[in-house]
């Protein structure tokens, strides 16, 4: 079930970004979109949207338009200055492929094309593109994601202005829940539910989107390039802030633990059989760890 809508989501990717005049840069924007990712946000997007009782149908640009914004961060996150990774996805960095100058525009391309992919193809009104362009900006730039990774550099070495704690919840409220809130809020706002449902939902995506950055951290200092597709023992090598720094592996997955198990409470009231086994799988893979 959960492949079926990857599938559709790879299939609308693709359909979205044709290669025209200048191809070079949109064949780098294509590159990062189109790797094999596990497509989480927009999966998360147009579930919510589906179990809430909205069109799934009139979702899949917006759940794009997001799976677009988190390429572009992954692209800008490879990037020499920044964490100098040279693969992604399992395939070589987008500047490793297409040099740095147009992975930093193919980054900026995407950022700008993603919210007008969800003025152009959303088939919903005026009052709720609007709103949903706007939770587009809100989340992907300068008070979330943006500042989530400012702080994410900062920290490196132990430079930071605030409490550790403090910091480190800074850092992965912004530079992680926030697209995970981004994606879940506007499945939310398609279907178009009351105030009080689009809290239930926002808070699950808080905690997921928590829980997922301390699963990413654990899995950083765990698991392997094969599995990753990506340099794996990064957070270590340059003293990053991770919860499995300030408070050791243990601590790191009875934290993980507890807030997939709030989920799981918030979800049950859903009727989500693919929220329920992104959760499963997630709780499973570090289960033996
Ligand atoms: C918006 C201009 C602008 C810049 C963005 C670079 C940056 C600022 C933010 C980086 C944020 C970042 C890389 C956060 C890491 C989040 C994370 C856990 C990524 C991995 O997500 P997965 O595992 O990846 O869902 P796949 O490849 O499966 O999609």
């Amino acid at each position: 079930m959960m492949q079926n809508l990857i599938n559709l989501i790879d299939k609308k990717l693709d359909e979205y970004m044709p290669i025209i005049y200048p191809e070079e840069i949109f064949k780098a924007m294509k590159y990062t979109v189109m790797l094999p990712g596990k497509r989480l946000r927009p999966v998360m997007c147009l579930e919510t949207t589906r179990m809430l009782g909205g069109d799934m149908e009139k979702a899949f640009p917006a759940a794009c338009a997001i799976e677009m914004l988190h390429a572009q961060s992954l692209i800008h996150d490879d990037l020499p200055c920044m964490d100098n990774d040279d693969f992604r996805r399992g395939k070589p960095s987008n500047h490793k492929v297409f040099g740095e100058a147009n992975a930093v525009l193919a980054g900026d391309a995407l950022l700008t094309f993603a919210p007008q992919l969800i003025i152009e193809k959303s088939k919903l009104s005026a009052e709720i593109t609007l709103k949903l362009v706007h939770e587009f900006t809100k989340w992907g730039g300068a008070y979330a994601l943006i500042a989530g990774q400012v702080v994410d550099i900062e920290s490196e070495g132990g430079k930071y202005i605030k409490s550790p704690e403090a910091t480190l919840n800074f850092i992965h409220m912004n530079k992680t829940a926030a697209l995970f809130r981004l994606a879940m809020r506007t499945g939310a706002i398609i279907a178009n539910v009351s105030s009080e449902e689009f809290d239930v939902i926002d808070d699950f995506a808080q905690k997921f989107g928590l829980a997922f950055q301390i699963y990413d951290d654990i899995m950083d200092e765990i698991s392997t390039f094969e599995e990753l597709g990506k340099t794996v023992g990064k957070d270590k090598n340059s003293e990053k802030l991770t919860y499995v720094s300030l408070y050791g592996l243990d601590s790191a997955k009875n934290k993980f633990n507890s807030l997939i198990n709030d989920c799981y409470g918030i979800i049950a009231r859903y009727d989500s059989l693919i929220i329920e086994s992104i959760l499963n799988k997630l709780k499973e893979r570090l289960s033996g760890v």
